[in-house]
Formats: structure tokens, C-alpha cells, sequence
């Protein structure tokens, strides 16, 4: 899509103006002091990355450009079929900082569909894994499978200049955009449905298509879909996801390597696989009381019994955040407009009614309010979509987004090889006697 991409191009020259001044006039600005805990305790909160797609805010949650969700449920247009908004729009709000035009997201939803032709040896590859690999280690493999068709790698091969490896690291990202729901749905048929392959219908935009393709045609689907592959798109730069696709990209390895790597650390529990092991928690503590509604105080047992085993209570907590997240208040709300009777949508609000109290009396917990993964597995319960070991796929069609259209900017801006210091215990040690 050439209005985009020129139109990114002409962002990308502003920025990186700026950012030549900056660092020839203000480089030597301290932004922040680091302490013995943040080296240790996993960099918490250092202010050491540059990353212009979203801003977080501990309080008001995630920014996408300075739109919050439900800004952007205002502001990005949407399907004439539905209420949500389309993540074709939030792609392109990352990447140029504009809201786009019904027109334009239209155009790059065509566009996508135009590249979404999956490599058949990647097929080839997904269909020699046991069939009980995990959907997120199939993701995984089948990105990095389609590296051979990378353009950035090739480009790179034959000596492209620096200036300009923003322009194939674009079609690489916009490639692999365009394929990531095709090889998903290939996935989820494949493991959990005997291999019955649903052909994509070309008039969809790309997450209905998405929808239909996993199985579903309810345009109520199609719309969470939407909302879903909307809100899990970026969290900043930070987040495990998002900070090990920088650092991979950072190499000049090219966007399928950097997705993969991306999506490996999307897989983890404290990350992203927290949205399988939530619905996981509770349909055991369901099955344990033996009943669908339980009463408060059989779930606030359940709490109390999960912490005394030493363990956490997924979706909850968080990093950064310390306020409900908004992403689980936009599920909220979705589900309070359409999903309010069901029993399963109910004890999710019930645990967010319990959960934050008992997590607080921990005294240890920052933040004990419910994160983007306490919710989303009771809706998709609901649309048919029980196998809760693909919930990590869906959340990393998403997170693409986010993380590929940083990687573009990373390329515009020539931003340079991530290499942090390390230090040993010796070092600490000496450090501590010396200060
Ligand atoms: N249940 C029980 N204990 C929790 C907890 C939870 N949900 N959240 C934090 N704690 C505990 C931590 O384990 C830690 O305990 P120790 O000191 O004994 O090790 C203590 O509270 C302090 O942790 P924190 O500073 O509040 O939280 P962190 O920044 O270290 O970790 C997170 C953040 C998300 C890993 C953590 O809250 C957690 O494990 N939550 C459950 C898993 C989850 O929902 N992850 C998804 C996050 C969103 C995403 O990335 O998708």
C-alpha cells in the first residue's frame, strides 16, 4: 500500500530530525538513577528504551499515540457490521501516529489480504509436529519457517544501504502481518478440529476473516475479534514480548526472526500464556467446589488455598499498572453488553470483586487489580473457542501488531544494537564496600 508507506516514510524524517538534535544538544541528560534492586530484581521501571507506538501509564493504562482504549473505540473507524474497532486502523495509528479514514484502513485491509499467500513449505512444517505441541511452540516455528522469504535478509545480502532498510523491513512486517491469522486458524483447525481447514473469504476485513477462519461466522465473534486483536496489539516497549523482538531486531536479524523470538517470550506464564492458565484456574476451582456459581466465600477459599501452595493468581497483578487494567475493563464492558447472563462471565466478576482484597492483605503485591489476561477466556468460552492452550496464539496475532510496527521505526531510525551491562556479585560487592 504505497499511501502508507510514503506516509510513514515522511513520519519517520520528522522523528528522526528530533532525535538528532536531541541527542546532539540534551545526550548527556540524566533521565533516571538505577539502584542495587532494579539490577537485580529485573530492571523494574529504568527508563532506558525509546519506543513511540504507546506510552504507558501506571494509572491510566495503555496510550496508543495518546488514544486510550476507550478513546480508540471512539476514534478508529470500524466494519459496518460491527461496533468495535478495526486493528487495520490501530496498525496504521501506530506506525504514522494518524487515525486513518474508513478509506485507508479499507485499502490496507486489501493490501494484507493481497500478501497473505502462507509459504506451502511452512504448512509443510507446521504438519510434522506431534500434534500435542504446544499452538504457541507451532506459532513460534512456523514464523521463523517463513524467514526464507524475508526481504529485508535478502536485501541485506546483496549490501542495501543503511539508509534504507526501513523499506524492506516494511514489507517483511507487512508481509508477515498479512499471514499471521492464516497460519493461526491453520493451527487451531489443525490440533482441535481433525484438521478441517476453512478456506478465508476474501471480503472480510482481517480480523473477521480471522473469525471465520478459526470457525465462527457470528458477527458478534467477528467483533470481539476486533476488539481483541485491538487491545493486546502494544503495552510500550518494556514488556517481555515487545523488549525481546527490539532486542532481536536490534541484530539486523530480520522481522520473522525477531517475531518469533517475540512470541517466544509471549509464551511464558508471567506474560502472555497467563490468559490459558486463568481459564485453566478457573475451571479447577469450579470442578473443585462442584458447582458453576459458587458462593463468595468457596471462591475467597480457593484464593486462600492457590497462595498457600506458593502459587499466583493468573491475571492478576502487574509490572507497571496499578489500577484495574483498561483492557479488562473493555472486555467488561463487551461482555456486560452481551455476554451479562452467562454463569462463567459472572465468576469473573465475581473474582474481581474478591480476588484485589485478599491479594492487598498479602502486603506484597504492587498491584492486585486484574490484568488484560483475567478476562478474555470466559468470552472466548462463550464463542466456542474452549481450547484454552491456543489462547497465547490469539494474544500474539495481536501483540504483531504492536511490536512489528516498532520494528519498522527501529529501522527508520537506525536505532543501534541493544547492549546493556552486566555485573557480577563481585562486582556488587566491591561496589557496595566502595560506596
Ligand atoms: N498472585 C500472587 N502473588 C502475586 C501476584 C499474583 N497475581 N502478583 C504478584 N505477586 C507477588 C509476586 O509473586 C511477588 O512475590 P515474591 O516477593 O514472594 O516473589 C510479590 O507479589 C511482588 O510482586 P510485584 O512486584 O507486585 O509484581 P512483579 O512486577 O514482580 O510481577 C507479574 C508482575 C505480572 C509477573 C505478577 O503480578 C504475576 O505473577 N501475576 C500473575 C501472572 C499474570 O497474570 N501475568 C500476566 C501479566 C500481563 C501480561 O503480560 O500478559
Amino acid at each position: 500500500m504505497k499511501e502508507l508507506k510514503s506516509l510513514f516514510q515522511e513520519k519517520t524524517q520528522h522523528v528522526q530530525k528530533d532525535l538528532k538534535d536531541i541527542l546532539k544538544n540534551h545526550g548527556d541528560l540524566q533521565v533516571d538513577t538505577v539502584v542495587l534492586r532494579q539490577v537485580i530484581g529485573g530492571m523494574r521501571g529504568i527508563k532506558s528504551m525509546f519506543s513511540e507506538t504507546s506510552l504507558l501509564d501506571p494509572i491510566d493504562g495503555i496510550k496508543f499515540r495518546g488514544y486510550s482504549i476507550p478513546e480508540l473505540r471512539d476514534s478508529l473507524p470500524k466494519s459496518s457490521r460491527g461496533d468495535e474497532p478495526l486493528p487495520e486502523g490501530l496498525f496504521w495509528l501506530m506506525l504514522t501516529g494518524e487515525v486513518p479514514s474508513q478509506s485507508q484502513v479499507e485499502g490496507l485491509a486489501d493490501d494484507w489480504e493481497k500478501r497473505s499467500q502462507v509459504p506451502e513449505h511452512t504448512y509443510r512444517m507446521i504438519d510434522s509436529l506431534p500434534l500435542d505441541t504446544h499452538p504457541m511452540t507451532q506459532f513460534s516455528m512456523a514464523i521463523a519457517s517463513m524467514q526464507t522469504e524475508s526481504v529485508f535478509a535478502k536485501k541485506y545480502a546483496e549490501g542495501i544501504s543503511k539508509m534504507k532498510y526501513w523499506d524492506p523491513m516494511y514489507e517483511d512486517v507487512m508481509n508477515l502481518i498479512a499471514r499471521l491469522p492464516h497460519i493461526a486458524a491453520y493451527i487451531y483447525r489443525r490440533v482441535y478440529h481433525d484438521n478441517k481447514q476453512i478456506k478465508a473469504d476474501e471480503s472480510l476485513d482481517w480480523a473477521a476473516n480471522f473469525a471465520h477462519m478459526l470457525g465462527n461466522n457470528d458477527e458478534e465473534f467477528q467483533d470481539l475479534m476486533r476488539l481483541y486483536l485491538t487491545i493486546h496489539a502494544d503495552h510500550e516497549g518494556g514488556n517481555a514480548s515487545a523488549h525481546t523482538t527490539h532486542l532481536v531486531g536490534s541484530t539486523l536479524s530480520d522481522a520473522y526472526y525477531s517475531l518469533s523470538a517475540g512470541m517466544n517470550a509471549l509464551a511464558g506464564p508471567l506474560h502472555g500464556l497467563a490468559n490459558q492458565e486463568v481459564i485453566k484456574f478457573i475451571f479447577a476451582m469450579l470442578d473443585e467446589i462442584g458447582t458453576k456459581t459458587p458462593t463468595d466465600e468457596q471462591v475467597s477459599k480457593f484464593i486462600h488455598k492457590t497462595l498457600d501452595e506458593g502459587r499466583v493468581i493468573p491475571g492478576y497483578g502487574h509490572a507497571v499498572l496499578r489500577q484495574p487494567d483498561p483492557r479488562f475493563t473493555a472486555q467488561k464492558k463487551f461482555s456486560e453488553k452481551h455476554l451479562k447472563e452467562d454463569d462463567l462471565i459472572q465468576v469473573v466478576w465475581q473474582l474481581f470483586r474478591l480476588v484485589p482484597d485478599i491479594l492487598d492483605g498479602l502486603g506484597k503485591v504492587k498491584n492486585p487489580w486484574p490484568n488484560v489476561d483475567a478476562h478474555s477466556g470466559a468470552i472466548l468460552v462463550h464463542y466456542g473457542i474452549k481450547e484454552y492452550t491456543f489462547y497465547t496464539v490469539l494474544f500474539g496475532v495481536s501483540r504483531a501488531l504492536g511490536v512489528l510496527s516498532n520494528l519498522c521505526w527501529a529501522r527508520a531510525l537506525g536505532l543501534p544494537l541493544e547492549r546493556p551491562k552486566s555485573v557480577n556479585l563481585e562486582w556488587i560487592k566491591n561496589y557496595i564496600t566502595e560506596n
